[in-house]
This record gives structure tokens, sequence and C-alpha cells, in this order.
């Protein structure tokens, strides 16, 4: 039975990977920083199936003994301060934690389980003010918020682990993808909960930044397994994860108010609070190498990522004794 240890075990990706890997018959650590309210809710389902461990990328000591203690065959490393308009706020706590954070687990491993197969959550951030359109593996970097710049330094720390120690370490560069247990700050979960919420009656709208970026936008569900597959190669490389498909933000609100027979001309309204001192206009991701190399592709389409958002916020009201108030209620959930 292989090991994996997962950073980030609390975060989206971490509960889809946990459940990933349990169904192949991995043992799997999750490791959790302290908190005075732990956040165990995205893995609730398999919390008796998990082993979870104390441990904080901004505390060295900690790795070391996590990574000694569990002698893992493959670490994922997801951790991370990962909401970008945070980062504009807390830029050093950004870098510490989402850059130099990886450094730290690298050096753990190097020094404790050097054999054990090492993945790093790099980001499309990276593209930022994008060089060239889609973005692939080749497409050098801009990065546009202190996120993204720390994911820089993340990303080539991994590769500079793998030169200087021929560890395998990779990194999957990842563009934006989503789910039912999306954090609700960032722009797809926010519009799908103020959906549900505005069609039960709880809420009269919501307010947005920019409408017209456009991002890639897939299913975690999908894009954990790609993790994986990048573990199981014969030489460590570093992978793009896409759907190679771009839709706005205005597409996104037009799809999930659809979802549930409303406009949403009439609900939306742009607050400047939500803009970001620099943008990242569009991300558009082509993934062919990891469908060659990896049998890789994703399932899930655009609009069938918005109506399971929509659908699943919209369950959990319902659920609680809500009623629909406006609009009309999907044919699923009939
Ligand atoms: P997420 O939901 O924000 O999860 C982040 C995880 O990091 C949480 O479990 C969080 O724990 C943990 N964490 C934060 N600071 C930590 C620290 N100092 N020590 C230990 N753990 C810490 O992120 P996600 O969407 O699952 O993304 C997973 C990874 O992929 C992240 O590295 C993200 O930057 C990267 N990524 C995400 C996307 C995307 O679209 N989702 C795209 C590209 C790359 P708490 O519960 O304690 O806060
Ligand atoms: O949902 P977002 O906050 O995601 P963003 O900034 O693209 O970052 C996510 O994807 C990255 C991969 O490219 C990850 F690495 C990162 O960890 C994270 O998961 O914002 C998406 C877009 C932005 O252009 C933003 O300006 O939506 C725009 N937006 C418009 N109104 C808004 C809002 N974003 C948020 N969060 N809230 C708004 O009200």
């Amino acid at each position: 039975m292989k090991t994996a240890l997962i950073t980030g075990i609390s975060g989206q990706d971490g509960s889809y990977l946990a459940e990933h890997l349990l169904d192949l018959g991995y043992r799997v650590v999750g490791m959790m920083r302290r908190s005075a309210t732990p956040s165990t809710g995205r893995f609730a389902a398999i919390e008796d199936k998990i082993e979870l461990v104390a441990g904080d990328l901004l505390d060295q000591s900690s790795l070391m003994r996590v990574i000694s203690d569990c002698q893992p065959d493959e670490v994922y490393n997801l951790a991370a301060q990962s909401f970008v308009h945070s980062s504009f706020t807390e830029p050093i706590h950004t870098g510490e934690v989402t850059g130099l954070g990886v450094t730290r687990i690298l050096e753990a491993l190097r020094i404790c389980a050097p054999k054990a197969r090492f993945y790093q959550a790099s980001s499309s951030e990276m593209f930022g003010d994008v060089f060239e359109t889609p973005q692939t593996e080749a497409t050098p970097f801009h990065p546009r918020s202190p996120y993204g710049v720390a994911k820089v330094y993340g990303h080539w720390a991994t590769i500079n682990y793998r030169e200087s120690y021929d560890m395998y370490a990779c990194s999957g560069i990842l563009f934006n993808h989503e789910s039912p247990r999306r954090g609700l700050e960032f722009v797809t979960r926010k519009i799908t909960d103020h959906v549900a919420a505005i069609a039960c009656g709880e809420k009269d709208g919501i307010a947005l930044g920019n409408l017209d970026a456009r991002r890639d936008w897939g299913f975690a569900g999908d894009y954990i397994k790609a993790m994986h597959l990048m573990l199981q190669q014969d030489t460590p490389e570093d992978y793009v994860i896409s759907t190679n498909e771009t839709h706005s933000v205005r597409e996104f609100c037009e799809i999930a108010f659809g979802r549930v027979g409303l406009d949403y001309n009439d609900f939306v309204s742009i607050d400047p609070r939500f803009y970001r001192p620099a943008e990242v206009e569009l991300l558009l991701g082509d993934f062919s190498k990891a469908k060659e190399k990896l049998g890789w592709e994703p399932e899930v389409t655009f609009a069938g990522l918005v109506e399971m958002m929509v659908d699943s916020d919209l369950k959990r009201r319902l659920d609680a004794g809500a009623e629909i108030k406006r609009g009309k209620l999907p044919e699923s959930l009939a």
C-alpha cells in the first residue's frame, strides 16, 4: 500500500484528491495547520479513513517531523494562501506560505525522504499578463499579483530541486478549477451561492468586480486525477491542466442566473472594491501535453460545472427548509 501525504487537506482540492487516492488503495495522510476552529467539513465523509497530522508550511520543524514520521511515497503540496485578492493585502504572508513554504517542504523531503515523489500545485496565475494565447508549458511567466509571484518562486524551486538533487519533483500548472466545495470568496462560488440565496429570497443582489475577466474554468474533481497521474510517470515533468476554453465572469453569471430562470442584469451590480490593483484579463490553457503523455482530459463542461454548483448551493438551502421565491427550480431538483 502506497502512502500519500497531502498538505492542504482541508481545502477544495485536498478533499477531492484524498477521496481519489483512497479509491486507488492509498494510505492517505492529511496535513492541517492548527486552528481554533478546524475546517474539516470538506472531508467529513472520509475523516475516519484518513490520518490527520499537524503541520504548517511556516514551520520547518513541523514539516520535518511529519515527513519523517509518515515516510510518504508521494507528497502533494496543495497548501497555500490561495486567494489572489488577499495576496495584495497580505503580500508578505502570501510569499512566506505560497512561495517559501515550497522550499521548506522540499528541504524537509530532501533530508527526510529523498525518494518520495513530489507534486507542486503551480498555477495559471503565473502567466498573468500573458505572452501568448493559448498558454502552454513553454509560455513565459509574467505574474500580476503577489500570489502569482510566490507561485513562480515555488514553481522554480521545484525545478531546482529536481535538477540539483535528482528528486522526482514536478508541477501541475493548473488553470482555475471549481466545484461545490470551492471557497465562497472565489468568484464562481460567490456567484452560485448568491444565485441560490436570491432564488430563495434571502438576498436581493450581488456586487462583483471585473465582469470581463476571462478564465479557463474546469472541474476540480477532474483536475486532481491529473495530479496523481503526474507522479506515476518514468520521469518528472511539468504539465498544463486546463479545458482549452475561456469564458468571462459575465458568461458565468448568465448561465448561473439562467439556471433558476433569472436574468443576471437584474441582480448584478459593480463594486470597485472587488477590482484588483493589477488584473489577469485572459487565461486560456492548452492541455495537449497532458492528453498525449498522461492520457488525461477534462470530463465536465463549462455549463455542466456552473449548473452543478448552482444546484448544490440551491439543494443545501431547500434541504434546510427554504423555498423558491424568485425564478424557477432547475428540473434536476424538481
Ligand atoms: P484552498 O481551498 O484555498 O486550500 C488551501 C489549503 O491550504 C487549505 O487546506 C489551507 O488550510 C491550507 N493552508 C493555508 N496556509 C497554510 C499553512 N501555512 N500551512 C499549512 N496549510 C495551509 O485551495 P485549493 O483551491 O484547494 O487549491 C489547492 C492548491 O492549488 C493551492 O496551492 C492553490 O494555490 C493551487 N491552485 C488552485 C487553483 C484553483 O483554481 N483552485 C488553480 C491553480 C493552483 P486552512 O483550512 O487551515 O486554511
Ligand atoms: O475566482 P477568482 O478570485 O480566481 P483567480 O484570481 O483567477 O485565482 C484562482 O485561480 C488561480 C488559477 O489561475 C489559482 F491559482 C488561485 O489560487 C485561485 O484559485 O477571480 C477570477 C476573476 C478575476 O479576474 C477577478 O477579478 O474574477 C474576477 N472577479 C470579478 N468580480 C472577482 C469578483 N473575483 C472575486 N474573487 N470576487 C469578485 O467579486
